[in-house]
């Protein structure tokens, strides 16, 4: 645990100074009525910024949706329209929930600005504006802004990492595990067919003996990818140990996941696979022990067991086939 917390803070601590020499100018947009106000606004602030300005309110919310900015800034003294309905509309959008809003208010508004922070508005200055003070708000805003984003994308990051397999690029074993209690669930409280595919490759040991461990990577990759093309996208393919792989086949019965495994299976051993950099190809084959689910599984286990029965008989009535 210690370990963890350990390089949670070295994490941090690259996303803080990633985030702080970020040099790149922010983009800033100024949402004001009057362009005479907004003008003196952008004004206070171009030196270290990219600014856009809108008058017309409503159509604010487009451009904050479309513009990729780092910061908005509203003002509050905006004629027959109420600036913080545009803000509680941004955090009600995905894309711009977590954008940094700065309210610029009157002097004397603070019912306003109380209201503004209950609806997620991240700082406020009131007028007579002091430039200092508006210059770092606005930049502790969008430094905010980058650290988030880093944060995030290195956190999907880290996740997508422990749900991948690293040499083929299909889910782990882990992934599946995790997933598939969840499809079965759901195909049993829903009635609906779900098969899954056990494939194992032929004689994989030969490949390594003959050509190398490499060129046995060689032909991983590549069978994953062949198996990644000949299923669906709700499909969920996942490379379970060495040279066995499973596939999940949703709302797919016997009949149809037959065809399915038959296209793959023909689909290896119709083409050789290159290896050494494509200075040779070997041929392939694969045998693949199929089950779906029956009215008396309560378990994916069973499912699974029954898959890797038809794989053992596919195995010992001579490979190159699919069973089940
Ligand atoms: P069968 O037709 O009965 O499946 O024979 P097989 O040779 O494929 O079966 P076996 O399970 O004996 O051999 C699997 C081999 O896969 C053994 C192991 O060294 C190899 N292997 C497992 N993981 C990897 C890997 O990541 N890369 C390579 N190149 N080989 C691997
Ligand atoms: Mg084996
Ligand atoms: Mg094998
Ligand atoms: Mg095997």
């Amino acid at each position: 645990l210690r370990a963890s917390t350990a390089r949670e803070a070295d994490i941090e601590a690259l996303l803080m100074s990633r985030a702080d020499d970020a040099k790149a100018r922010a983009k800033l947009l100024i949402v004001d009525e009057d362009l005479k106000v907004a003008s003196r606004l952008e004004g206070l602030l171009s030196k270290d910024n990219q600014i856009d300005i809108v008058t017309q309110p409503p159509a604010a919310l487009i451009s904050v949706v479309e513009g990729g900015y780092d910061c908005v800034i509203i003002s509050t003294g905006l004629s027959g329209y109420d600036p913080l309905r545009l803000c509680s509309q941004m955090r009600a959008i995905e894309r711009t929930r977590l954008l940094p809003i700065i309210l610029i208010a009157e002097h004397g508004e603070t019912g306003l600005v109380a209201r503004g922070l209950d609806l997620g508005v991240n700082d406020y200055l009131m007028r007579p504006l002091d430039r200092n003070e508006l210059l770092a708000r606005v930049r502790t805003q969008v430094k905010r802004k980058r650290y988030n984003d880093l944060l995030r994308r290195s956190l999907s990051q880290t996740i997508e990492m422990a749900v991948t397999d690293g040499l083929t690029g299909l889910h782990n074993r882990r992934y599946l595990d995790s997933h598939m209690s969840m499809l079965f669930t759901r195909s049993v409280s829903r009635e609906r067919p779900l098969s899954v595919l056990m494939t194992d490759i032929d004689h994989f040991k030969r490949i390594n003996d003959t050509y190398g461990h490499d060129a046995g990577d060689d032909v991983l990759r590549d069978f994953a990818g062949r198996l990644h093309r000949n299923i669906r996208g709700i499909d969920l393919a996942c490379r379970y140990g060495g040279e066995e792989f499973i596939v999940v086949l949703p709302d797919t019965d016997a009949h149809m996941a037959a065809v399915v495994a038959e296209r793959i299976r023909e689909t290896v051993a119709s083409t050789p696979f290159l290896i050494c950099n494509g200075t040779a190809s070997v041929d392939v084959t694969i045998s693949i022990g199929l089950a779906s689910l029956q009215l008396r599984d309560d378990s994916v286990e069973k499912l699974f067991k029954r898959a890797d029965v038809a794989l053992y008989e596919a195995k010992k009535n001579g490979r190159n086939r699919v069973v089940g």
